[in-house]
């Protein structure tokens, strides 16, 4: 793989996915506003009945090859799966927290069956890990109304016990790792950021570290979500996007946007220098959302005619 994949790669998909997509942003009949994936904590489900849609879960519609097939056909040269957002729910075999998708109906190891088609399609695999907040740990940042409060916590156990050990996980058992893709580090001690970034280092040096990790330690510079420069920037750089108003799958966001609104988006970013990571959020069964596939099929044949690769 070249040094500059990620400077040449231009445009990549971002894969929301957890046991969340089983409420489609939905909670006893109301809709909870704001990202599906959030909704444990902004409806404040009990960890005790959010952990029932694990037992539930059961996405047979699921097909890794078809994800990695279409996101080349869309002209995407990466993508990045949700190993664990931040209800901490494992979408991957973990041997550190039962609370993972290998104790559910399904059974099966998403993260390993795209990580392998990865590898035969020639797509490059990055891992979204949620390092700060955890609502299942009782330790892990964000969840109050199950635990104590944040501060009364005690981080560095939560950090030891869970992030080291599954970030552990995910860069030995998987292949190579392209990008590890952190989120909201917020108050997070600059000491163990830089300690979590030694330790990705330590196990895969090639591994990208986007700027999430928090204090200017990534690798390159990270937007805002759906934030786009006036400027172009020298370095490399990201958007992350959706295509609705949601990551995680909802049933009730329709503000999709057109294929040209996305590509005029890529244009954008591309030719300032950085790469766009746009979102599909698969639902409980694992299909994609029959309009996203619409508009990013609409999108990648025009790419396909006038892009340069
Ligand atoms: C975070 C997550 O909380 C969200 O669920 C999703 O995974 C998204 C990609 O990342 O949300 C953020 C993080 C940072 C900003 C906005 C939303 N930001 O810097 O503007």
């Amino acid at each position: 793989r070249s040094d500059n994949w990620f400077k040449d790669a231009k445009y990549g998909l971002f894969i929301h996915w957890g046991i969340y997509a089983a409420l489609g942003g939905i909670y006893q009949g109301e809709k909870v506003p704001y990202g599906a994936e959030w909704i444990m904590r902004n409806a404040r489900i009990p960890g005790k009945e959010y952990r029932r849609l694990a037992e539930q879960f059961n996405p047979v519609d699921f097909h890794a090859e078809e994800i990695v097939r279409k996101a080349k056909e869309w002209g995407m040269k990466y993508l990045v799966f949700t190993a664990k957002h931040h209800d901490g729910f494992a979408m991957y075999d973990s041997k550190v927290s039962d609370y993972n998708i290998m104790n559910t109906p399904f059974g099966r190891d998403p993260l390993k069956e795209l990580a392998d088609e990865c590898q035969k399609q020639g797509m490059v695999l990055g891992i979204y890990y949620s390092q700060m907040q955890d609502w299942e740990d009782e330790n892990g940042w964000g969840n109050d109304w199950d635990y104590k409060k944040d501060e009364e916590k005690d981080f560095e156990k939560y950090f030891y016990g869970k992030v080291e050990p599954q970030v552990r996980e995910l860069l030995t058992n998987y292949g190579e790792v392209g990008i590890m893709w952190f989120d909201t580090p917020y108050v997070m001690p600059v000491e163990l950021c830089k300690e979590l970034k030694r330790f990705v280092k330590d196990l895969q040096p090639d591994c990208l570290i986007n700027g999430r990790i928090g204090y200017k330690l990534g690798d390159y510079r990270q937007m805002s979500d759906n934030e786009i420069p006036v400027l172009s920037f020298p370095g490399a750089w990201e958007t992350p996007m959706t295509l609705n108003d949601t990551w995680g799958y909802s049933s009730i966001d329709h503000n999709w946007k057109s294929a040209k609104d996305v590509l005029y988006k890529l244009v954008d970013v591309a030719g300032k220098g950085g790469n766009l990571l746009l979102n599909i959020g698969p639902d409980e069964r694992g299909q994609i959302p029959q309009k996203s596939i619409e508009v990013l099929d609409e999108a990648g044949e025009w790419i396909r005619v006038n892009g340069e690769s």
